[in-house]
């Protein structure tokens, strides 16, 4: 089915809410036969949208698939940039990878992968990141900021703000921030963030932010590997979660971060990260690629860069590390 008539009808359906619509009102509105009409509704029927069709009244929808397809991410979307352009798949190895080469090709800022399983699906350094089907939202989104590649690690950052004020504004939770990636609900990852670049030496082309959301799973449904350290929103709040709804609020909250991050710098996101991150002011361990480092968490730089001070008073600028809380004083 063709996106746009696709997108007329499900609006048509979704402004009448419960009223039947008529298949005279839709074959006008289309302007298409009724024969088309019937025809139309047995495709969102194939997509898995339930219609129920009454004589002489019309259709009306009684069920929408559980899915974060393009359909559902475009009604009501309230943003300029960011999702306005959607792929979707079931299934893909990554959303990165296609991403990547969206961005190659030339797509438009804003444009979002998503799929509702990954069988490949990473975090940093090459590791797994678990995306089973249809419980997460496991997404790419493309930007293509006009700041020098050094900049690019606070977009990480930026992202994680955006995401922990969407899962507030959804869900009621306040999760937090555990530098520079992971979303914690009570000292558990529920969100993993992924940032990667196509950049010259002083030019970026496009950053590609994968963001890993545990939604609806049950905290049974975890693997062995990440039981113990994983949740989801569900299993925090005890309610399934909308998929679609919380995307969109992810849209817009970035959107609104990005554009002052644009205009006015890192400044505001610095401060609105320092108040949701859990490690700041604590005694830390930093295991970097070239060691650990123990101290204390002195903050963010400008460029996101975490400071730790050792117990020799020397300052570390962290670039890339898990960190996890000292249990010395
Ligand atoms: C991350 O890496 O946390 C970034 C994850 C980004 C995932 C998104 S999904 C959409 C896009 N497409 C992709 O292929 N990736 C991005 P890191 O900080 O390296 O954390 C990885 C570690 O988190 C693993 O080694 C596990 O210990 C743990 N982990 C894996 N899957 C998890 C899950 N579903 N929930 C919680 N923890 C998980």
């Amino acid at each position: 089915m063709q996106s746009d008539i696709r997108r007329t009808l499900l609006e048509m359906f979704t402004n009448s809410k419960e009223e039947y619509v008529s298949g005279q009102k839709i074959s006008d509105m289309l302007g298409c036969s009724r024969t088309a009409v019937w025809k139309h509704i047995e495709d969102l029927r194939k997509e898995g949208y339930e219609l129920e069709a009454v004589r002489k009244k019309g259709y009306r929808i009684v069920n929408k698939p559980n899915k974060v397809s393009e359909n559902e991410l475009i009604l009501g979307l309230q943003t300029k940039k960011i999702g306005q352009h959607v792929h979707y798949e079931e299934v893909v190895e990554s959303t990165q990878k296609i991403a990547h080469r969206l961005a190659q090709e030339g797509v438009q800022e804003g444009t979002v992968v998503v799929a509702e399983e990954q069988t490949s699906g990473r975090g940093r350094l090459d590791r797994v990141w678990h995306s089973p089907k249809g419980t997460g939202v496991w997404m790419s989104i493309i930007l293509r900021p006009t700041v020098p590649p050094q900049n690019a690690p606070q977009l990480t950052l930026l992202t994680a703000v955006a995401v922990v004020q969407a899962i507030q504004e959804v869900t009621g939770i306040s999760p937090q921030i555990k530098w520079p990636n992971d979303i914690l609900i009570e000292g558990k990852k529920a969100v993993g963030i992924l940032t990667e670049m196509q950049a010259d030496a002083d030019r970026i082309h496009s950053v590609i932010i994968g963001i890993g959301i545990n939604v609806n799973q049950q905290q049974q449904d975890f693997s062995d590997a990440i039981k113990d350290i994983a949740t989801s929103l569900a299993a925090e709040t005890g309610e399934l979660i909308n998929r679609a709804t919380l995307m969109q609020t992810i849209f817009l909250k970035i959107e609104s971060l990005y554009e002052e991050y644009l205009k006015n710098g890192f400044g505001l996101i610095k401060v609105l990260w320092e108040t949701y991150a859990i490690s700041i002011g604590k005694r830390i361990i930093a295991r970097t690629l070239r060691g650990s480092i123990e101290g204390w968490a002195k903050g963010i730089t400008e460029d996101g860069v975490l400071l730790v001070e050792d117990d020799l008073g020397v300052l570390h600028h962290i670039h890339s590390a898990d960190i996890e809380l000292s249990t010395r004083k």
